[in-house]
């Protein structure tokens, strides 16, 4: 077992039956002329964060965790996009337009790319995903449970969006969720932070956050034990 110096309380986990999800750290969240950048938004608290989500799927991988990637994505023909999502503010490029990056958030466009720095690897899990959360209208429990996975690290893109709706339904699937609270970021910084004071509130009523630096510590100690 290893034991993480986490907010509320210690986290403890067997990385035999953890799983890494990062979620939708792709181009159309993270760079100019994708969906984000469409919404209005600065996209540079978000590229920030990619040095940390590197360093955290290394030490995943090297601890022999399962990894999940998610991209937020829609089938060409926008099917599975309801109008009013397609219509929800006003954009200047609205899902399905043609962008810079290809059409908007739209499966096997550039856009839609997870950032190459964080490709997945092969014999890990690719989920796309038309909502928010990583499980609504996605296989991703059962790949889980197939693998045996009972806890989860989370991380990526948007905090309060994606992150927090997809920790929500792992909450309420019993998982036990960790969120490593500088491998997330946000548009607004102010949402970021009270994201994860709402998660970990009560006593961690969704969850527990901790640093990626906490999880390198618990992961490097001997017994994985930390103080
Ligand atoms: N807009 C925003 O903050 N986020 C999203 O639309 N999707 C994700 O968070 N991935």
């Amino acid at each position: 077992m290893i034991s993480v110096d986490a907010f509320p309380y210690p986290y403890r986990f067997d990385p035999r039956t953890t799983a890494l999800v990062v979620i939708d750290m792709q181009r159309d969240f993270i760079e100019e002329g994708g969906f984000g950048s469409a919404l209005g938004n600065d996209v540079g608290p978000l590229a920030a964060i990619v040095p940390t989500v590197a360093a955290l799927l290394a030490g995943a991988r090297d601890a022999g965790m399962a990894v999940a990637h998610t991209r937020e994505s829609h089938l060409p023909d926008l099917s599975d996009c309801p109008p009013a999502k397609r219509r929800r503010g006003n954009p200047a490029l609205a899902i399905g337009d043609a962008g810079p990056m290809g059409r908007i958030l739209v499966r096997g466009e550039p856009g839609n790319q997870i950032l190459p720095q964080l490709a997945p690897l092969p014999g890990e899990i690719v989920i796309d995903k038309p909502g928010k959360g990583a499980f609504y209208a996605t296989d991703l429990h059962a790949q889980l449970q197939a693998r045996g996975v009972t806890h989860l690290l989370l991380a990526g893109v948007t905090t309060e969006v994606c992150v927090q709706t997809s920790m929500r339904e792992a909450n309420d699937r019993g998982y036990e969720c960790l969120i490593v609270e500088d491998a997330c970021a946000s548009y607004f910084p102010a949402f970021h932070q009270a994201t994860l004071a709402m998660l970990t509130a009560q006593g961690g009523i969704v969850g527990w956050q901790a640093p990626l630096s906490a999880l390198q510590r618990a992961l490097a100690a001997p017994t994985g034990e930390t103080t």
